[in-house]
């Protein structure tokens, strides 16, 4: 795909998926590798014992499709990770670090899969080859010559399996430091924190089968279309199941409009299914005062309708009610239903539904999370399914849809840097030490103790750091700080190129690798967004022999640098079994673990909220009191959200289009009201910058090509990374540190 092309904007489709999704997949892989490879691994894709899809972590159908068990983006990341073109030794050295720098995302990852370790010596101009062993006596020194183990921080990207997880964690603890930041800290974390809090587990508690069971499927801030594609098969059939659809979402997105699936006759040769019954368009981050509308009506309707509340649920299972009930009631209507920017008959309609119906389900995003509110964004939700009673029963439950394929079961193995005092209490009974007890950094912490100089050293267990986390420029002199950055990593990244002083490029193999230890094929495990555990097993023959498997790699990373080692690693990596026997011992719910994970489905790990057994330590599930955001925008300023188009996985960029958006061919675009486009003199495609002054900091990006869309007055939309520079790294989430990537304020100029 050329870059030169010039930016065009459509009108957006009217549905999503079809045929058209299929031929685009197809293009997609053909042109990176071979129809035979392609389909060696297509067959494989989420079939059971088969590759797991390294795309998004929507759970597979206990009952699986022969046609293909996959969708356009799960084909879009199979050819980016599994493409032919190599980036080895003779790339490296024909391109210097200063010319790599200036290429774009995109670019970078078209150049193919890293075959060798590379090193960056202090003061060199390119990587150059290093072997293995070089390569992890220098991680083992510069671990080993800082004053103190927190002076390091490990990060952890989701795709990590189940096992290389556990392993890392255990080495990084007995390493003595709890910082473990993860892509957790930038995405559900403030799920997490709230469902903890409010219903035991930080995970969701529903299973597909309760969305097949829902009455009424309620959409925050997600768009499926784009990056949970399957999602929207198993909408429909709740459909056709009788339950209602709700999407409460800034911008009209075309998934959750109209849906065409390539797999049945009325999504190839009809108009496919309509998803939302009911489309909210509400103000970015005015969920909570939708939701206390939406809650204060469902009050005044129960009083002479009680039963529209379930009374049994909340008093015999909830905390917290009448505290709950006593905020809620101080707050006006009127100013609620402004705030939200819809008409009070919108929010009636939802009222409506939401009376009649007893199973809910509240499904989630990324546009809950990352707020300065998250956490009350997702503690208001979860009041509204107390008042209704819909957790802990069939067809209704909390489902905030994770991100990464195995980035829940990261934070099961232990990727944490608040872990619990049951998993530290486990360790240390396990394998004779005391881990560190201290809560370690963040991702937002770990960047401002990089700034400080308080880390030195950096590994990052997958991810592009740089480009994910917020305030770009900051992070990028943080990451420049530290006197070793060192990433393990599948594809080149801008993470590569601003580096330590010294920066390493270690080569993993991905999922659809086959990984072989002593003649024996090895497998892997991951968690799903439901909880569900199951192996996956790579079929194709890794890039390179240098190419080494996540387990392994950290196995040798914690021999080069433990001094007082009390694991064989050896033995551990010998077989993948002996590290799912560990895991077993250590986590709980993984009772038999090599047994059960043989079962072609898996199994499901134990969910107090999804059986109504709240693990709080009131054993209650609580009602939460939540504040109404009070700031208000200047007149001349804007909210804008950062979000991913059709053609992205985060920072991995697959092609220059967002074809639900009609925009094709550029990615430096900013999403305008059509009337606040008209009102600023501005035309379709014209520049501006977008800036802020966030803590008399002046942020600013330039060139952004405005596209008049279907988004609230007031609200503007842009691509994640490319605005990643104005959202300051202190706009956090209270409670949970996510970043506010979601509302960030900005003015722009022409
Ligand atoms: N193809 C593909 N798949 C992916 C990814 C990818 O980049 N590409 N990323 C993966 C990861 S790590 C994650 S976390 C998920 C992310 O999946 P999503 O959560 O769907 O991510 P976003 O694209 O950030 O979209 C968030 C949605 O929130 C809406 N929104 C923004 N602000 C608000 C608000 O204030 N209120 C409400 N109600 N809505 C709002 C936006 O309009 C948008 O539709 O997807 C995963 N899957
Ligand atoms: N402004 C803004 N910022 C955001 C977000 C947003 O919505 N807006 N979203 C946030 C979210 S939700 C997330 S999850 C983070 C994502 O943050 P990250 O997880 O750090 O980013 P990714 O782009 O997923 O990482 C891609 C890199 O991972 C490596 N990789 C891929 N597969 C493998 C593998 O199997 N093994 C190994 N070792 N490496 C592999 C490749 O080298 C690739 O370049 O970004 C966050 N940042
Ligand atoms: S929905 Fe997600 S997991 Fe499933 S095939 Fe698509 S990208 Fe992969
Ligand atoms: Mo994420």
């Amino acid at each position: 795909m050329k870059e030169d092309k010039q930016l065009s904007i459509k009108t957006p489709p009217s549905s999503a998926a079809g045929m058209k999704a299929v031929t685009i997949a197809l293009k997609n892989i053909f042109k990176v590798m071979s129809v035979r490879k392609s389909f060696k691994v297509l067959n494989k894709l989420n079939q059971k014992e088969g590759v797991d899809c390294p795309g998004c972590a929507w759970p597979d159908p206990k009952h699986r499709s022969k046609l293909g068990e996959y969708c356009e983006n799960g084909v879009k990341a199979i050819a980016e990770e599994a493409m032919e073109q190599v980036a080895g030794p003779a790339f490296f050295e024909k391109h210097s670090i200063e010319e790599l720098r200036s290429k774009s995302d995109f670019w970078l990852g078209q150049q193919g899969r890293l075959t060798h370790p590379m090193i960056f010596h202090p003061g060199a101009t390119h990587y150059s080859p290093i072997s293995w062993d070089e390569a992890n006596t220098i991680i083992g020194k510069e671990l080993n010559a800082l004053n103190n183990p927190n002076e390091a921080a490990f990060y952890t990207s989701g795709r990590t399996s189940n096992e290389a997880a556990f392993l890392y964690q255990l080495f990084v603890r007995m390493f003595g430091t709890n910082n473990l930041p993860d892509c957790s800290n930038m995405c559900h974390e403030s799920s997490g924190v709230a469902l903890s809090k409010t219903v035991g587990i930080g995970k969701g508690s529903v299973t597909l089968d309760d969305l097949y069971k829902a009455e009424l499927i309620l959409i925050f801030g997600q768009n499926p279309a784009t990056n949970h594609p399957r999602m929207l098969s198993c909408l429909e059939e709740a459909k056709q199941n009788g339950a209602k659809v709700v999407s409460i979402n800034p911008m009209k997105e075309v998934g959750l409009v109209r849906f065409k699936n390539p797999q049945n006759l009325r999504g190839v040769m009809g108009n496919g299914t309509e998803i939302s019954d009911l489309y909210l368009q509400l103000r970015i981050n005015e969920d909570v005062a939708l939701l206390k509308a939406v809650m204060l009506k469902l009050f005044q309707r129960a009083e002479a309708n009680p039963e529209i509340l379930d009374s049994d649920f909340i008093q015999g299972k909830t905390a917290g009610f009448e505290e709950f009930k006593a905020e809620l009631l101080t707050h006006q209507l009127d100013e609620l239903v402004t705030r939200t920017g819809l008409a009070e008959s919108e929010i009636d309609k939802l009222v409506d539904l939401i009376a009649e119906r007893k199973k809910i389900i509240a499904c989630w995003g990324m546009g809950l999370t990352q707020h300065v509110n998250g956490v009350d964004n997702i503690q208001e939700v979860v009041n509204l399914l107390l008042m209704k009673g819909s957790i802990g029963k069939e067809g209704a439950g909390t489902c905030p849809v994770r991100g990464h394929s195995n980035v829940q079961g990261d934070r099961t193995m232990g990727i944490a840097e608040r872990p619990s005092k049951e998993l530290l209490d486990k360790i240390s009974e396990n394998f004779g030490f005391t881990p560190p007890q201290e809560h370690g950094y963040s991702v937002v912490d770990a960047i401002a103790a990089m700034h400080e100089e308080k880390v030195k050293v950096f590994i990052g267990m997958g991810g592009n750091f740089l480009s994910a986390a917020p305030d770009t420029y900051f992070t990028a002199d943080a990451l420049e700080k530290c006197s070793l950055t060192a990433h393990i990593s599948t594809k080149l990244n801008r993470s590569h190129l601003t580096h330590g002083k010294t920066a390493l490029i270690l080569p993993s193999m991905g999922r659809t690798d086959r990984y072989v230890k002593n003649g024996k094929s090895q497998f892997v495990t991951v968690e799903n967004s439901m909880g569900v555990v199951h192996s996956t097993q790579g079929v194709l023959q890794p890039p390179s022999e240098f190419v080494e498997s996540e387990p392994v790699i950290v196995a040798n990373i914690a021999k080069a640098t433990l001094t007082q080692d009390k694991v064989d690693w050896d033995f551990l990596i010998e077989d993948y079994g002996n590290i799912r026997d560990l895991i077993e011992k250590t986590i709980a719910g993984f009772e038999n673990y090599n047994e059960r994970v043989k079962q072609p489905l898996g199994f499901e790990l134990p969910n107090g909220a999804r059986t109504g057994d709240f693990t709080t330590p009131n054993k209650k599930a609580n009602f939460t009191v939540n504040q109404l955001r009070k700031d208000t925008l200047d007149t001349d300023e804007f909210i804008m959200m950062t979000t991913r188009s059709h053609d992205q996985f985060n920072t991995t960029i697959y092609g220059l289009d967002d074809r639900y958006r009609g925009v094709y061919n550029g990615r430096m675009v900013v999403f305008m009201n059509h009337e606040d486009v008209k009102n600023n003199g501005l035309n379709q495609g014209d520049k501006i910058t977008l800036y802020n002054n966030y803590g008399n900091t002046e942020r600013m990006v330039e060139g952004f090509a405005v596209v008049p869309y279907n988004i609230p007055k007031g609200c503007l939309a842009t691509y994640f990374p490319e605005a990643n520079p104005l959202v300051p790294l202190e706009l956090t989430a209270h409670s949970s540190h996510t970043p506010s990537s979601k509302s960030v304020r900005v003015k722009i100029r022409v």
